[in-house]
């Protein structure tokens, strides 16, 4: 497995990898079904639930401020890779556009193709969270997500909705398609959040 999957990584990025993760070759592309295909001009984006129900549309969210984000990239199934470059929209910045009830602490991140991921407010709201529609600067390729995805840097990739269009807001915790097939609900890679201690 070792030099054809995985690359050694130097002391420095070494640092930089959690504990039980090798870096990978290249960018793996990791899904669960079929990769959807949705075009911009009928992409919608919507806010519901706890929330005040809102939709989005492309040239809403092309409206908010665009930033670079370098960010590291962790997969439960024990790759990473280093130094992803994006471009993308801050959750913080989207979340100015929202009206959020107080009682709301969770969300079910849910996905162009029927994908869903939950994560608990604090971890969504984290100033280094984004929406990209660039990687490497060319578009997000659709096998990546594209048109627009979630990175949540700070947790295992699953977290990371490809082709998101709704965010449900939640008074009381809910499990997404893997956290309920076994997946740890949040999914901490420094601390090997990998699978619930009830599987
Ligand atoms: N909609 C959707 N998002 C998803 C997934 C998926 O199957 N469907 N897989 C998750 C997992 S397990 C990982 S590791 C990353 C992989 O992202 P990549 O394919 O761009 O490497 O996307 C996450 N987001
Ligand atoms: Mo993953």
């Amino acid at each position: 497995m070792l030099g054809k999957f995985f690359q050694k990584p130097d002391k420095e990025q070494g640092e930089r990898v959690p504990p039980g993760q090798h870096l990978a070759k290249g960018f793996p592309v990791l899904t669960y079904g079929a990769t959807p295909k949705v075009n911009i001009e009928e992409w919608e984006f919507r806010v519901w639930g706890s929330a005040k129900p809102t939709v989005f549309t492309w040239s809403d969210f092309m409206a908010l401020p665009q930033h670079e984000f370098t960010a590291d990239f962790h997969c439960v199934t024990r790759w990473s890779k280093l130094d992803v470059k994006w471009t993308g929209i801050k959750v913080t910045d989207f979340m100015n556009l929202i009206e959020v009830e107080e009682e709301a602490a969770h969300i079910m991140e849910h996905c162009y193709g029927g994908y869903t991921t939950n994560i608990a407010i604090e971890d969504f709201i984290r100033e280094e969270n984004f929406f990209a529609f660039q990687l490497f600067g060319e578009p997000l390729p659709a096998e990546h997500g594209g048109p627009l995805r979630l990175v949540v840097p700070h947790l295992y990739a699953w977290k990371s909705a490809k082709w998101i269009n709704g965010l449900e807001f939640l008074k009381k915790e809910e499990l997404g398609f893997w956290e309920r097939n076994g997946y740890h609900r949040r999914g901490e890679p420094w601390a090997e959040e990998r699978y619930s201690s009830s599987f």
